[in-house]
């Protein structure tokens, strides 16, 4: 089983969550991508929540739009570590996601991104710097990927 679980309530999360399966592409990091809706396939979430650890993954990155439930209700019923991120509503550009995702309880967290593609690339950053801690090999790809990125700054903007 690949160490990492992205998981969207929605086909048409897939357009932001990509972005985070992209990524992790990038940095040599195995997914699982499925679709588990909080609210449609709640049977769905109940199984891979409560079996997500013994299937091996390590972390859950979750995202939902608007009444976004699923990285709560995934946290709740799993150990492991999850990293929420809002999709942009259509109603509400995001925030409904956003406020969803953040405004856990204490006691069960899940770790809130930016709304969007932002929050999904750096959804599967901090997936991969956790999975670094305990893969040296890793850790180098990650240090790699920062420094392009460093590297592809221009010094002075262009008109073109
Ligand atoms: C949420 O409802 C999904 O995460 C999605 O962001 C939103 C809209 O879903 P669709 O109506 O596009 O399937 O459950």
């Amino acid at each position: 089983m690949p160490p990492v679980a992205i998981i969207m309530g929605s086909q048409s999360d897939w357009s932001t969550m990509r972005h985070a399966a992209e990524t992790l592409d990038a940095l040599a990091v195995p997914y699982e991508a499925r679709i588990v809706s909080a609210h449609r396939t709640p049977d769905r979430l109940v199984s891979f929540a409560k079996g997500a650890k013994a299937a091996g993954f390590k972390v859950v990155i979750a995202g939902a739009g608007g009444a976004a439930h699923l990285p709560g209700m995934a946290a709740s019923m799993t150990p492991l570590p999850v990293l929420g991120v809002p999709v942009e509503s259509k109603a509400l550009s995001g925030q409904d996601s956003l406020l969803s995702i953040v405004q856990m309880p204490a006691g069960i967290p899940v770790g809130t991104l930016a709304i969007g593609r932002a929050g999904a690339v750096n959804a599967a950053l901090l997936a991969a710097a956790i999975l670094a801690l305990e893969d040296a090999a890793l850790a180098a790809r990650l240090d790699a990927w920062r420094q392009a990125q460093t590297e592809s700054v221009a010094d002075h903007p262009s008109d073109d």
